[in-house]
């Protein structure tokens, strides 16, 4: 087969999507809800490569964010597969082991990571609507431009945890990026504080070259499987597919419905790309768009 596909997905219904919450770098988690659509778009990838005659992925792709992480351990145990973890900094990746049989290698960075929301993070989306009107509160949401106003980074909003790790709710503190993302600092790496689109394109582009697509060729992948969030899914397919900046703003992306790029192996000439269960794919999309022109989630 002369095709790369890439199976690419945004993580299932996390706490804060539920209560209608800009989450960006909010280490939100998944709620039950979310673990079960992670089990569907399992099921759902399993019999398209059985259909398709594709092996499952050898190596998948998550984001820093706690809610992309639980999505794909959902999703490899819905599989059958194992799944061996590892958090990369820079561009420069090595696979530290060999690839094994009925195992997953899962590298993991902050370049996948959600849009940094700025100051919208932790406000509920009808409030933002409210304060910056219809027009203000689309554009900073979906044009390629629109950036939120920087966050304070001395106050986000953490997830609060009891002794025995169960999460006991979220609040405003002074968060320690230093000890999540020290990695990324080694390898001289620039957290944001607010982001647009197009700041995401601009982190997404060099890993998608020097790492996936990288890796893809040094091994002679068939298929990957990406986990990530709304607005890099966005980025994702805005690159592999030259989508126009224009154009982007009408994209919204559901939770858990995998998607598939289709890439000329070699070239990485886009071929075509497809939902696997493209109604659902539409109605749920069109429910991203409304999200806080009404009340409840
Ligand atoms: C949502 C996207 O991202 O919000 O940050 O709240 O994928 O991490 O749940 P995700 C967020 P919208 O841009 O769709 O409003």
């Amino acid at each position: 087969n002369n095709t790369f596909k890439v199976i690419l997905l945004r993580h299932g219904q996390s706490e804060l999507n539920h209560e209608n919450i800009f989450c960006g770098w909010i280490d939100a988690q998944l709620t039950e809800k979310g673990k079960h659509q992670a089990r569907h778009a399992a099921d759902l990838i399993k019999d398209y490569c059985e259909e398709k005659n594709v092996p499952l992925p050898q190596i998948g792709f998550t984001s820093r964010l706690v809610r992309t992480e639980q999505t794909m351990e959902v999703m490899l145990d819905e599989l059958h597969l194992k799944g061996s973890f590892q958090i990369i900094a820079g561009l420069d990746c090595k696979i530290e082991d060999e690839f094994k049989k009925d195992s997953v290698k899962v590298l993991q960075t902050w370049r996948l990571n959600e849009r940094h929301y700025g100051s919208w993070q932790g406000q509920r989306k009808p409030d933002i609507l409210k304060e910056y009107g219809k027009e203000k509160y689309m554009y900073i949401r979906r044009d390629y431009q629109g950036k939120p106003p920087s966050a304070d980074l001395k106050r986000e909003m953490i997830q609060e945890v009891d002794d025995q790790g169960s999460s006991t709710g979220y609040d405003f503190k002074e968060p320690n990026r230093r000890l999540k993302y020290g990695l990324e600092e080694e390898a001289g790496d620039i957290l944001p504080d607010s982001e647009s689109l197009c700041d995401v394109v601009k982190r997404l582009e060099p890993f998608l070259e020097n790492v996936v697509l990288k890796l893809s060729r040094d091994y002679n992948l068939d298929s990957c499987l990406m986990v990530g969030h709304g607005s890099s899914v966005r980025s994702i397919l805005k690159v592999l597919q030259k989508i126009s900046d224009d154009d982007i703003k009408n994209v919204d992306i559901p939770n858990a419905t995998p998607l598939v790029v289709e890439l000329e192996k070699g070239t990485f000439k886009f071929i075509n790309r497809y939902y696997l269960d493209p109604e659902t794919a539409k109605i749920d999309a069109q429910k991203v768009r409304q999200e806080g022109f009404q009340n409840n989630p």
